[in-house]
């Protein structure tokens, strides 16, 4: 039986997707709300196929506890957030599951650690929680490490086709750890050392934070200077060798905003690349509500209030909202003493900021600019909706005319 610990974005999905593959599963979590509303038989967040994926595990024979159980597999997917001042790893959550786990895990068993980890931090944090409980690493306890890939918004297809990555002490039971997963992965499953697939994980992320922040950058360059930045990187990119992302409103969620400070945190004097990258992006909600007051001024508008965000979630079509860039812009609009910008998103039905509406056409009423942040099927449907409105388009995806772009 696999005790999954940590059932939020990345635990709920493995756990449902071993469960409707045939595998014993029991998913804990110590939030017993969250646990109450899956024994209900509803999903926690909305995500493509999850419901189905939901009942095919219920089917399965998942269960969902608060306690942590006596069994030969744990996989921990627990989050891993930064430590804004150090920008280093916080392991806390992460090493308190694992003492948890050692309470019950009988002789033998494998953990699996899911969740993203800076390179050494199984070393530095887990290993001695583990020996300071009086376990030895490789006969009481095997290690393993199996970062995470999937995607929010296609979760459920990339658990089943993405490759990925096995990081374990001793092979053999990376091999089994391998298996276990390959019961619902179709990829091919590599198995490395810990610290490499701590590493690779860390690597993915921080290879798109830096090609988002380069087309950042270049927007700003083409904004400075009048030019097409979207034209220019259609262009560029059919060169056989050039693969330049989109520039955006800033960059949210809780990997690629994130996991990339790892390494500026753990290696200050060489990851330069990096922390230019990462204040890039993190500088672009700054970026979008200067454009604001640019256009603002151009049209002769007065009122902020009269001004709409269109999206409150870090990326089209999911309801995750963490670090988005719309919670970013506000935050800034604040600390410049400003407030009254409208905000709306068809994901997020509770009332999370102020002045926020749960219609599109209630408002599209009340603003004459309309920002898009997020670029959510439902504005693409109905952009004719926002003929007549003053638009920034951050995402180039408008094609009435007069359009404004970051
Ligand atoms: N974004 C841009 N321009 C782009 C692409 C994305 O501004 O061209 C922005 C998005 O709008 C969003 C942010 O970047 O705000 C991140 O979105 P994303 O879709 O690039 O990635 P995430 O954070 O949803 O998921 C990433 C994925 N990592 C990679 O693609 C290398 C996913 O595979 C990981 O599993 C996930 O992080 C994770 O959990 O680590």
């Amino acid at each position: 039986m696999v005790n999954v610990i940590g059932l939020g974005y990345i635990g709920l999905p493995t756990a449902l997707m071993m469960a409707s593959h045939g595998v014993e599963v029991v998913g804990t979590d110590y939030n017993p709300e969250l646990v109450e509303t899956l024994k209900s038989g509803k999903t926690t967040f909305q995500e493509a196929g999850l419901e189905e994926l939901f009942a095919a595990a219920a089917a399965g024979g998942i269960r969902f506890t608060t306690e942590y159980q006596v069994t030969d597999t744990y996989i921990v997917s627990v989050p891993t957030p930064y430590d804004k001042f150090s920008k280093k790893v916080d392991p806390g959550y992460v090493t308190a599951a694992v003492r948890e786990v050692l309470k019950v895990a009988p002789k033998g068993a494998v953990v699996v650690i899911e969740s993203t980890v800076s390179p050494g931090t199984i070393e530095r944090y887990v290993r001695p929680e583990i020996e300071s409980a009086g376990f030895r690493i490789g006969e009481d306890i095997h290690l393993v490490h199996a970062p995470e890939r999937i995607i929010p918004g296609n979760m459920v297809y990339e658990l089943l086709h993405n490759n990925r990555t096995i990081g374990a002490d001793d092979k053999e039971i990376g091999e089994k750890v391998a298996k276990l997963y390959a019961s619902f992965c179709q990829g091919e499953i590599v198995v490395t050392d810990i610290k490499t697939a701590e590493m690779t994980k860390v690597v993915e992320n921080t290879f798109r934070a830096v090609n988002i922040a380069f087309a950042n950058e270049l927007a700003k360059i083409c904004r400075h200077d009048n030019m097409d930045v979207y034209e220019i990187i259609r262009i560029c990119n059919m060169h056989p060798r050039v693969n330049i992302l989109q520039p955006g409103p800033g960059v949210g969620g809780h990997c690629i905003s994130v996991d990339p400070w790892f390494l500026v945190g753990d290696y200050p004097s060489l990851a330069k690349v990096i922390d230019e990258a990462m204040k890039t992006n993190d500088g672009m909600p700054d970026f979008v509500l200067n454009r604001i007051y640019e256009i603002m001024k151009e049209k002769g508008m007065t009122d902020i209030s009269r001004v709409g965000l269109y999206g409150l979630t870090y990326k089209e079509n999911v309801d995750d909202m963490r670090e988005s860039p719309t919670l970013q812009l506000l935050e800034s609009q604040e600390r410049h003493l400003a407030t009254g910008l409208k905000v709306y998103d068809p994901f997020i039905q509770k009332d999370v900021v102020k002045n926020q509406y749960h219609s599109l056409d209630e408002f599209l009423d009340a603003v004459d600019l309309v920002v898009i942040m997020v670029k959510h099927n439902e504005i693409r449907e109905q952009m004719e909706k926002l003929s007549g409105k003053v638009v920034l388009d951050c995402h180039n995806i408008c094609t009435l005319p007069g359009v404004y772009h970051i």
